[in-house]
């Protein structure tokens, strides 16, 4: 075995008093010489995690130059900052200067032992020792098909402001960088590259990241939720060279989608009169489950009581989710390729009956949901273009397409791309309320009104992205997730109510309501960014002193979480971690306890793949969870006892994402 390097951190015990003990009865604490074994091994963490953020004699990136670090920093302060660094920035104040510095930035956890920072610092030590003071400017490497062979990195050359603007890519390749990033990148940095839930990538901050840093991204991904996507397979090593080289271009602008070309692409499989006028199937088709399939553009239908796959529909690509009709007859399931499609429940076999591309690029539909308007209209939020798409409920017969080009609701900047992001659907008034990414407008689109504009754009927090209803129905809450906030608006009144801080990108999907037995109704959502689950008062009502405030904040084992979910009928609230850095993190799953406050239980649902997203059965005695895998699965639980009950798999269940139960889904049940 490998001698260890260092100290171990003691729980509880103040390191440098450690230290110091050490020192005075003579023990070597710090004292063993790394091996030429550690220093590789570090050098492959180092590219792995730090890379990305920190040079080593190459200037600034994201974070400091490490060159000579162990000169200037104290070794185990040094290891108790990058082990909580957001811990220590609040409580050390060496650490609090380093963050000021660095304009409040706080760099991720790095979830290393003790051996594996050891080996880091050797490794920057080495390197740091390596750079004569004349080392100049080394031609830029493929970093990315270095690793992939496992090779340790030459010395690190000097700083160079070398420009890559001119780094070669043919129209060909151009083109297929554009798709890539389309599919892969374009969700999370915005079509123009300018930001959203992912930083701004446009070719200033490429150079600013330099070439090989942006490799290294590519393949490892960061800990905030950025994808592996080198090393998990889904981009090859000339893949991450081209779009490296991508990248240091200006993003090219797509096109407009006016009326007529969305018209141009309804297709109506089966008219309204051709279908059944009663339900053809004696199953309980409202405890239907649809499962969305994402890599195959599928969706499958199960009937939630047997288990049994009723129905397997094509969608669109890389589908992303579903809504039900009001009656919950129909499912809507929305593209990333922007085509909505229309799932009919009531034949014996679920069936496709209609289909639109009303966008490019999209990720929210839902159906008008007020009394008079059951199952008669539907609406489509577009990533791109900035506009949505307002359609006939039992024909996806587009009417009307509205732009939400508006600028930033602070700084009054304008905008190129505003894209609608969560939609929910009112049962108190014919209302959808939309939100503006880009902008951070909360809009009301008032589908009564001839054209259904949006009536009001209510100003809130830049970046909104998921949401969901309060248990009542009035309040819809939704995270800005770059501004680490919760934004809370009244619908009765059209106002913003409030906004508050919770943590590193919160992402509550559309959120969990139960009564907490201290705080009354509450609401909750997880962080892709920070281990932690944030309970906050929706009890304006009876407990207005905790409405809209955080009242719990609750340790999880992992960052990454995208998904939490209850029922009204639950003891329990679930919470996954698909997005975490720690691949045993992405395959569990924790029940938090109502009526305790705590974690009651984690496990891992899987042995292979990511585990994601629940839904409840109609009864609310069951929960499914999804491994989103090639080989995907859906578990199902007793919600009772926590007890498996049951694994459907098959060829068929490829990557399985969301999946909604169809009377919950029509319901809002959450
Ligand atoms: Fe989603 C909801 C956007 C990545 C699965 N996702 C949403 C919503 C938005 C959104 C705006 C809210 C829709 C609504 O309520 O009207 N999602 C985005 C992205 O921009 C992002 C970050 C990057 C991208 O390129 O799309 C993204 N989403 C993912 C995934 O990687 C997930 C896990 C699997 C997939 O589809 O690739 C995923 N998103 C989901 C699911 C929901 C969702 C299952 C619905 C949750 C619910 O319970 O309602």
């Amino acid at each position: 075995m490998r001698a260890r390097l260092g100290i171990r951190l003691a729980a509880g015990y103040p390191v440098s008093a450690l230290v110091l003990l050490g020192i005075l009865l003579g023990y070597p604490l710090l004292g063993q010489a790394a091996t030429a074994e550690d220093i590789a091994e570090g050098g492959r963490i180092y590219r792995e995690k730090c890379l990305v953020c920190h040079s080593i004699g190459k200037g600034v990136r994201l974070g400091p130059d490490l060159r000579d670090v162990l000169k200037r920093r104290d070794r185990v302060w040094l290891t108790r900052f990058v082990t909580d660094p957001k811990g220590m920035s609040e409580s050390d104040p060496e650490a609090q200067k380093l963050v000021a510095e660095w304009k409040g930035r706080v760099m991720q956890p790095s979830n290393l032992s003790e051996e594996q920072h050891n080996q880091v610092f050797a490794f920057i030590e080495e390197q740091s020792n390596a750079l004569a003071p004349a080392a100049t400017a080394a031609a830029p490497v493929l970093v990315s098909a270095r690793m992939e062979q496992g090779a340790a990195p030459a010395p690190a050359p000097a700083a160079t402001s070398q420009s890559h603007t001119a780094l070669p890519l043919s129209e060909q390749e151009f083109e297929r960088a554009k798709e890539i990033f389309f599919n892969r990148c374009a969700g999370c940095h915005g079509t123009l590259r300018t930001g959203a839930t992912g930083p701004d990538i446009e070719p200033k901050r490429a150079e600013e990241l330099g070439e090989e840093a942006i490799q290294v991204l590519l393949v490892h991904g960061l800990p905030g939720g950025m994808p592996a996507f080198g090393k998990e397979g889904i981009l090859s090593p000339e893949d991450v060279d081209l779009m490296t080289r991508y990248l240091f271009k200006t993003p090219p602008e797509p096109p407009a989608r006016p009326l007529a070309m969305i018209q141009a692409s309804w297709k109506l499989h089966v008219p309204v009169a051709a279908r059944p006028r009663a339900p053809q199937t004696k199953r309980d088709w409202q405890n239907y489950f649809g499962i969305i399939l994402r890599d195959p553009g599928k969706v499958a239908v199960i009937d939630g009581g047997t288990k049994e796959l009723v129905g397997l529909i094509d969608t669109g690509f890389a589908v992303h989710i579903l809504r039900s009709s009001s009656t919950g007859r129909y499912f809507y399931a929305v593209g990333r390729d922007g085509k909505v499609t229309m799932i009919d429940l009531w034949p014996e076999k679920p069936q496709l009956v209609a289909e639109v591309q009303g966008c490019y690029d999209a990720r929210s539909v839902d159906a008008s949901k007020y009394k008079g308007y059951e199952d008669k209209l539907v609406i489509e939020g577009c990533y791109w273009p900035p506009q949505y798409v307002v359609m006939d409920g039992l024909t996806l017969e587009p009417k009307t397409v509205v732009d939400v080009t508006t600028p930033t609701y602070d700084t009054n900047q304008p905008l190129k791309e505003n894209r609608v992001a969560s939609i929910v659907s009112s049962h108190d008034g014919p209302y959808w309320i939309v939100s503006l990414k880009e902008s951070g407008h909360v809009a009301v689109v008032d589908y009564s009104k001839p054209g259904f504009p949006m009536t009001s754009k209510i100003p809130t927090e830049r970046f909104l992205h998921d949401g969901g209803w309060d248990h009542t129905g009035r309040y819809f809450m939704v995270a800005a997730n770059t501004r680490e906030q919760m934004v809370i608006v009244d619908v009765k009144t059209q106002k913003m109510v409030t906004k508050f801080k919770t943590g590193v990108r919160p992402h509550p999907g559309r959120g969990s309501n139960w009564e907490d037995p201290e705080f009354g109704w509450v609401n909750a959502t997880p962080h892709i960014g920070e281990a932690k689950l944030s309970v906050y008062g929706a009890d304006p009502e009876k407990k207005p002193q905790h409405a809209w405030k955080v009242v719990r904040e609750v340790k999880l084992p992992a960052t990454g979480s995208l998904f939490v979910k209850t029922h009204p009928r639950s003891p329990w609230v679930w919470v996954d971690s698909p997005m975490s850095n720690d691949p045993n993190a992405t395959r569990q799953v924790c029940v938090y306890s109502k009526k305790t406050g705590q974690i009651e239980k984690c496990w891992s649902v899987s042995d292979h793949d990511r585990v994601t997203h629940f839904d409840y059965n109609r009864s609310g005695s069951e929960v499914w969870v999804s491994v989103w895998g090639k080989q995907g699965e859906l578990v199902v639980y007793d919600d009772k006892t926590l007890q498996e009950k049951q694994r459907i798999k098959g060829d068929w269940l490829v990557t399985p994402t969301g999946k909604f139960n169809v009377y919950n889904t029509a319901r809002d049940v959450y």
